[in-house]
């Protein structure tokens, strides 16, 4: 701080976070006068992140200087093995032209669906995540990506309930008598919440935490629920069913805004206290008590993570969860209701982002001619298989940006067989030298967000934040977007789009109608750096206010609905569409299929589920080749029981052997009661090179699909721990 106060020739630039968390936070980047980025602070004067940073992002210097960043274009060297590092320079000009005629030979022979991208949210930018999923690839008929990894699960469940995805203003927890933090772990993958949350439980507030490990978030918490992993549904609807029993629920709410609640009452009636004890492994007192807590003790407000969503039945308990707020009518009120993602409050123009249009360009390389009208998808969940077994055509060429797959994806020792394969024109553009980056045949540099503009929204606030550059890029780094308009016109595109620069897609993305964005223009940005959406009450409440539905509108009369964006309108308890989809109109708990109720045989063999979350000190895979960091993640670790570390003889620190049918790594033992018996708890994610035999916890992690929304099922996942030495 004092460095800072005491240098006045430094430059200090607005700018955001753009790595993958719902914080999004205002920041503040120092340059000195040779244009190096000395230090980051947080923007103090955005309401939501005030000022701070997290542990990650607080030296960011350390990452955009790092040993593993990548500054030149290279390629792999004749001769060498996919996976040895042996590349050599080569400039810009030749990779793009390599890149594109291998591409164009490869159309030639197998059709654009031959080749894949693979992206996520290395950054969350509108123009360098966003725009850069549509566009080229578009235009190209490439094979396109199912972004399921993360969010997908949990967006499909909620979707049945609500129609979208929105939700509470984060801001407004802090207004809450009763917050439940469900499957998430805040203190550390939501950190800027945590003083709202203190400041409801200043004036009164209980902080519930329902995880199946006791977390950071856990300990700052006044109740700590901890049942069996993936029972939550269970849970949620032995808690409607108390509700009801004990008459707590509103029935007037009920009533007025929602369909089916009937029905789904009868349904709730099933999971009596009894079975849903046995079910959770909770007491019967202890669901009581919850559930009467929850609807009385109001206003009462849910944070809802991804985090819980990534289990087999992960749609399904996020569906049941959220019917809880329409249970007790605590939508359209302050302080009360739930969060899962706010995403879908930000009304970017996605038509001037993403450019769908262009899949459908009259060409002869266009997948009509490859007999098919829209590209095939491929899920990012199951790359691995994508790359080993798919066919008419295979991928013969993948092109990696924002992602490490070879790292974060599940079933790693089947993604890098695959990325192994000699036939496979891999080009991977990164910051760092990842584990994916290893498997290259080029690689080419990418920039820091010091380095590139962008715009922010968020999926933990309602902030929009500008990105302007601070520094330079490093050596002969690229920003995606050029890179990937370079490419196209390589291959000989002309459509004007891909001349857009990212200002130009910037402004096409707050081009829209609505009031949300009102006077919050590219200029309005570069001068406040950030800005909140206009909603007509701060802190936002939704559905506070009856609006029209689209036959009252039609009809001139006044709205009777809260806006609710099903088919109905309503809050669907009973789901026609999720019936139509092939899914139970009602919600339900089903076992996970890897658990003792779900696979016994298995469970016998594995009796252990592995749940491998978010660390506190990475990022997925980012920030985890950061020294200070891997410092506070200590070691690759596993939390197991009091319980199962006496039965398999082990001591706190020994070596352990994790293995399943799918892979074996080892981890650090740290015993204690943080799991019950048969949990264990292993933050992610190291990368496979600091990992000792090379391989991180996603060699046991599964590729199997969730219920619903083609999410990830990491947390499903049977393993068996013996002890074992370095
Ligand atoms: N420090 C840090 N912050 C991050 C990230 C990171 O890697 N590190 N990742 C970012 C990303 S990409 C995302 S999507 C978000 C995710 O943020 P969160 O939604 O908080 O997700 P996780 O921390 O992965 O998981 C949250 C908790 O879910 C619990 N859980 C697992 N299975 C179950 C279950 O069946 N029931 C219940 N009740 N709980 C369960 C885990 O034990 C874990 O403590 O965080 C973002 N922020
Ligand atoms: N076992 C287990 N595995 C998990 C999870 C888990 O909970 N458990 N969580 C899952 C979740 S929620 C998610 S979201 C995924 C995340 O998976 P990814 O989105 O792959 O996330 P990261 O590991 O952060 O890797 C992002 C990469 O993008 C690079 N990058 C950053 N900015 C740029 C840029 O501007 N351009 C280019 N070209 N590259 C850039 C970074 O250097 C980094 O290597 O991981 C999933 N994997
Ligand atoms: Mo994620």
């Amino acid at each position: 701080m004092s460095n800072r106060l005491e240098r006045p020739e430094l430059r200090v630039i607005k700018t955001a976070c753009p790595h993958d968390c719902p914080d999004t936070c205002s920041m503040l980047a120092h340059v000195d006068e040779t244009g190096r980025l000395i230090s980051v602070s947080g923007n103090p004067d955005n309401p939501f992140t005030r000022g701070n940073l997290c542990r990650k992002v607080a030296h960011y210097e350390e990452r955009v200087y790092s040993k593993d960043r990548l500054l030149y274009p290279m390629r792999r060297i004749t001769g060498s093995k996919k996976g040895e590092n042996a590349f050599e320079r080569i400039t810009w000009d030749t990779a793009i032209s390599e890149i594109t005629s291998r591409w164009k030979q490869i159309i030639t022979e197998s059709g654009p669906e031959a080749i894949q991208p693979y992206s996520y949210a290395g950054t969350m930018g509108i123009v360098n995540m966003s725009a850069c999923d549509g566009r080229l690839w578009n235009r190209m008929g490439a094979s396109q990506l199912l972004r399921s990894i993360c969010s997908s699960a949990a967006e499909a469940g909620y979707s049945y309930v609500n129609g979208w995805s929105g939700g509470m203003d984060p801001e407004d927890f802090a207004n809450s008598k009763f917050i439940i933090a469900w499957g998430t772990n805040i203190s550390s993958t939501n950190v800027h919440l945590m003083p709202f949350i203190r400041e409801a439980q200043s004036r009164g507030a209980k902080f519930v935490v329902i995880d199946p490990y006791k977390t950071r978030t856990a300990n700052a918490a006044d109740w700590f629920v901890q049942p069996a992993p993936g029972t939550d549904a269970a849970l949620a609807l032995g808690m409607v069913n108390l509700i009801f029993q004990n008459g707590l629920h509103d029935e007037a709410f009920l009533e007025s805004y929602s369909i089916g609640w009937k029905a789904f009452r009868d349904r709730c009636a099933e999971y009596p206290v009894e079975r849903t004890a046995e079910i959770t492994g909770l007491s019967i007192d202890e669901i009581e008590r919850l559930a009467v807590a929850y609807s009385t003790e109001t206003p009462s407000a849910i944070r809802l993570g991804y985090g819980l969503s990534r289990t087999a039945n992960g749609g399904g308990m996020i569906r049941a969860i959220a019917c809880l707020p329409a249970v007790i009518g605590a939508w359209g009120k302050p302080g009360s209701g739930l969060l899962l993602s706010a995403s879908a409050h930000f009304p970017i123009n996605k038509t001037r982002v993403k450019r769908q249009d262009l899949l459908h360009s009259p060409d002869e390389e266009s997948p009509v001619k490859w007999g098919r009208r829209t590209p095939r998808v491929v899920n990012m969940n199951e790359i691995g298989k994508a790359l080993t077994e798919l066919q008419d055509p295979p991928i013969r060429a993948l092109y990696v940006y924002n992602s490490n797959p070879a790292a974060i994806a599940p079933n790693s020792n089947l993604v890098i067989e695959g990325l192994r394969r000699e036939d496979l024109f891999t080009v991977v553009h990164e910051q760092m030298m990842t584990d994916t980056a290893l498997y290259a045949d080029i690689i080419l540099p990418a920039t820091s967000q010091m380095e590139c503009l962008d715009l922010m929204a968020s999926y933990g606030h309602l902030y929009v934040n500008l990105c302007t550059p601070a520094i330079e890029p490093l050596g002969e780094s690229r920003a995606n977007i050029d890179v990937l308009n370079s490419l196209a016109k390589a291959m000989g595109y002309a459509e004007p789009v891909f001349d857009e620069t990212a200002e130009e897609i910037i402004r096409g993305a707050l081009d829209s109608q609505s009031p949300l964005l009102e006077g919050i223009t590219y200029e309005y940005l570069q001068e406040h750096g950030f800005a909140k959406l206009r909603t007509p009450s701060d802190p936002y409440v939704p559905y506070s206010s009856p609006v029209q539905t689209s036959a009252e509108h039609a009809a001139g009369v006044a709205g009777t609905g809260l806006g609710f964006r099903t088919g109905s309108g309503k809050i669907e308890l009973y789901s026609k569409k999720a019936e139509r989809d092939g899914y139970d109109p009602l919600p339900t708990y089903v076992p996970p299929s890897e658990s003792v109720e779900g696979n016994p045989g298995l469970a016998s063999q594995y009796p252990i589920n592995l749940l491998s979350p978010a660390a506190h000190h990475f990022l997925n895979s980012s920030f985890a080749n950061v020294e200070s960091l891997q410092k506070g993640e200590r070691e690759p670790r596993i939390w197991i029981s009091t319980a199962d570390a006496r039965e398999r003889g082990v001591a706190d620190g020994d070596w352990l052997r994790v293995f399943n049918g799918r892979g074996e790594v080892k981890l650090r033992a740290v015993v204690g009661d943080n799991v019950r018996r048969g949990v264990a708890w292993s933050p992610s994610l190291w990368w496979h090179r600091d990992s000792p035999d090379e391989r991180n916890v996603n060699a046991l992690t599964s590729d199997r699909l969730t219920d619903m929304g083609g999410g990830s099922t990491f947390h499903t996942n049977l393993v068996q721990i013996e002890k074992t030495s370095l």
